[in-house]
């Protein structure tokens, strides 16, 4: 094969061999997505793509998302073959095992040019629109000489099936998200055979009347592909690109069918489509000149490159640009402010519902911080997100810091992970905490990919009072605490809601959650102002030198605490009371710090949520909680119908000590 004659054809077959001779090596994997969508990945690599292999996370790439995750050995092959030195040849050769960089699913390495953790179908999709937003936001900002690319994503039936989708591509029509371009591969093929089993929607109708622009070409027609892309770029609106496409393509016994999926073709088939395709070269093995081909791809963009380099060299907007990118906090200053913040409230002594706490520390955060990106999903003066000076982001205007997600949590969460994902915002959302049910799967995602993204989970307990048991959280605490690297703050007053924030600001490798309340608390913590006591995750709020007991309490319920603490000394019981704001903080103290909280007396706790997992720190018989769901009623009368209170903690108390 001479340069000249090398076909783009068979640079698209360089993506289908690799990904069948590296499923066929792990004895796992899918090789139907890669072998169907190499036509489209070939043109987008070859003519379109805006990259550079030797700098992975140059700020102004193209994002590409492989939302439709099963297909990671498309994008492990495509970083391959055009030169991203992380994913090597033995990398390919790894993949599926332990400790290597191509995980079953795309796992987010940046530097490798995996641009996010995706799998569960769809999330791809809600981070890209997130990803668009950020985009559009920074290059309104910034200028279009320094932020100005492309968010393209493959996506299959799966994607467009799930309820995400639906969601995200609602809001990116909404918001003429126009440089968001999604390759849909319109196989009509999933894992139980043909999508007529279950599906007929109209696709294209469906994503029109979200507000996209549409085309629908052969997906394995390079000309095809190549003006559907032209014609897209040009769109002032999101487009969709549906390219039907023969899942296995190429594959004489299994093209089209669903069998070939999710297994290895077997060596039998991959000796066939070798044939079929005209491929004589032995596993893993791409002709130079193939090779060569594919790693020129991006000298393309060298000239644009160098442009940029000198766009964003000349910007007087330079040093703000990377403050944005790199969500650079001045924390000194920003901790004067906190104090000063906390000093007043002390004066004032007022109370507040955590949420609206939650409000005026934005508002001082806000100040010290431009690149936060608010939001709630219609919840938003109800989860106080807002501040006064804050403003709403349209797709006229992306010159804003608020976004008005619309009633879609599933899709506030994936695109908030999206912007994270970015860079150059720090995204928080909020919504009822009853409803991370809504989020859950985004949150998790976040957690994984250690992206810090900040939920604001207002109405946080049987507290909210008279809407009832349907919005009544549990065990969402409970829940999200089991999920690794996630720090959920529970913060009691509103010195606890600055300083969770101000913790969650400072965790660049965490998701947090703030859980806080409908109700009014008072003031509890009146020291230690200059300190940030959440940020140990737990501390002692009301101490004795010689102490009976210690009560572990969280939010709204330190005040119940700290109340049967009081009557406590009358009897003669000196019950020490410990605010557990956040397990994840306190869990990395070291053990001098957790066994002094902890104490070597008997622990109680109270908490209006699940017991479970409360055992680790108390136990079970020891612990206030709730047991079933909640009711409709004003709070108070919850509070005293659950047995949430200060008589029924102190008779727990009296009651085991006594027997001491
Ligand atoms: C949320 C979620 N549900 C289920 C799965 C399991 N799953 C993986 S791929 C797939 C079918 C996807 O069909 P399609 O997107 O058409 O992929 P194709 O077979 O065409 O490659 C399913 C159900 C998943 N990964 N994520
Ligand atoms: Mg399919």
């Amino acid at each position: 094969m001479t340069n000249k004659s090398i076909s783009s054809n068979n640079l698209a077959n360089c993506i289908r061999f690799l990904s069948i001779d590296a499923v066929e090596k792990a004895k796992s994997g899918h090789p139907g997505m890669p072998m169907g969508m190499a036509d489209i990945a070939t043109v987008l690599y070859k003519d379109f793509l805006k990259f550079d292999p030797f700098d992975p996370i140059w700020p102004d790439r193209d994002r590409l998302i492989i939302s439709n995750g099963h297909g990671s050995m498309l994008l492990y092959s495509c970083l391959y073959l055009s030169g991203y030195k992380k994913i090597t040849l033995n990398q390919i050769k790894k993949f599926r095992q332990l400790k290597s960089y191509t995980a079953g699913h795309p796992e987010y390495f940046p530097e490798a040019g995996i641009e996010t953790t995706t799998g569960p179908l769809s999330q791809g999709i809600a981070n890209a629109v997130g990803m668009a937003i950020c985009e559009k936001l920074l290059s309104s900002k910034f200028s279009k000489n320094i932020v100005n690319h492309y968010t393209y994503v493959f996506a299959g039936d799966g994607c467009l099936m799930e309820g995400l989708s639906h969601e995200s591509a609602s809001l990116a029509g909404h918001l003429k998200l126009n440089k968001l371009i999604i390759f849909f591969d319109d196989n009509k093929i999933s894992i139980d055979g043909s999508t007529d089993l279950s599906n007929s929607d109209n696709h294209i109708k469906r994503f029109k009347s979200q507000g996209w622009s549409t085309i629908s070409i052969d997906g394995h027609n390079h000309k095809q592909i190549k003006q559907a892309i032209r014609k897209a770029k040009k769109n002032d609106r999101p487009t969709l690109i549906a390219c039907k496409t023969k899942i296995g393509f190429g594959s004489p016994n299994k093209e089209g069918s669903a069998s070939s999926h999710g297994s290895p073709l077997g060596e039998d088939e991959i000796f066939l489509t070798r044939k079929n395709l005209n491929w004589p070269h032995k596993s893993f093995i791409i002709p130079k000149n193939l090779k060569n081909k594919w790693e020129n791809f991006h000298k393309r963009n060298i000239k644009t490159k160098s442009i940029w380099k000198k766009n964003i060299n000349n910007s007087n907007k330079k040093r703000e640009y990377y403050n944005f990118l790199n969500r650079k906090i001045n924390f000194k200053k920003l901790n004067k402010e906190i104090i000063k913040f906390k000093q007043l409230n002390l004066k004032n002594s007022k109370s507040y519902a955590t949420r609206k706490a939650s409000e005026i520390s934005l508002e001082v955060l806000r100040k010290e911080i431009n690149f936060l990106l608010g939001g709630s999903a219609d919840l938003t003066g109800s989860n106080n997100t807002k501040t006064k000076q804050m403003k709403k982001i349209s797709k006229n205007d992306f010159k804003g810091d608020y976004i008005h997600y619309g009633i879609r949590e599933h899709a506030m969460a994936g695109i908030m992970n999206g912007m994270s994902l970015h860079k150059g915002v720090i995204p928080y959302g909020g919504t009822f905490l009853v409803f991370t049910d809504y989020c859950r799967p985004s949150i998790r995602l976040a957690a994984l990919m250690k992206l810090q993204v900040i939920f604001v989970m207002t109405h946080d307990s049987i507290g909210l009072g008279e809407d009832g048991p349907t919005h009544q959280p549990v065990e969402h605490l409970a829940a999200l605490r089991a999920i690794p690297n996630l720090h959920v703050y529970r913060p009691a007053d509103i010195i606890e809601t600055i300083e969770s924030w101000q913790s969650a600001l400072s965790q660049r490798n965490n998701p947090s959650v703030l859980v806080l309340t409908r109700q009014s608390l008072p003031l509890i913590r009146k020291d230690n102002l200059k300190t940030n006591m959440v940020s140990k995750g737990a501390y002692i709020t009301k101490d004795f030198r010689n102490y009976d007991a210690t009560i572990i309490a969280t939010g709204s319920e330190l005040e119940i605490a700290i109340k049967a603490s009081k009557i406590l000394e009358k009897e003669k019981i000196k019950a020490r009371v410990v605010s557990m704001t956040c397990w994840e903080l306190f869990e990395k103290q070291n053990k001098n710090y957790k066994d002094k909280i902890l104490g070597n007396k008997n622990c109680y706790g109270i908490e209006a949520a699940s017991p479970m997992g409360w055992s680790k720190y108390v136990p079970n018989e020891n612990f206030i909680g709730m047991e079933s769901f909640g009711a409709s009623a004003p709070y108070k009368d919850l509070y005293k119908f659950f047995g949430i209170t200060v008589d029924k903690l102190v008779k727990k108390i009296i009651k085991k000590q006594d027997k001491k």
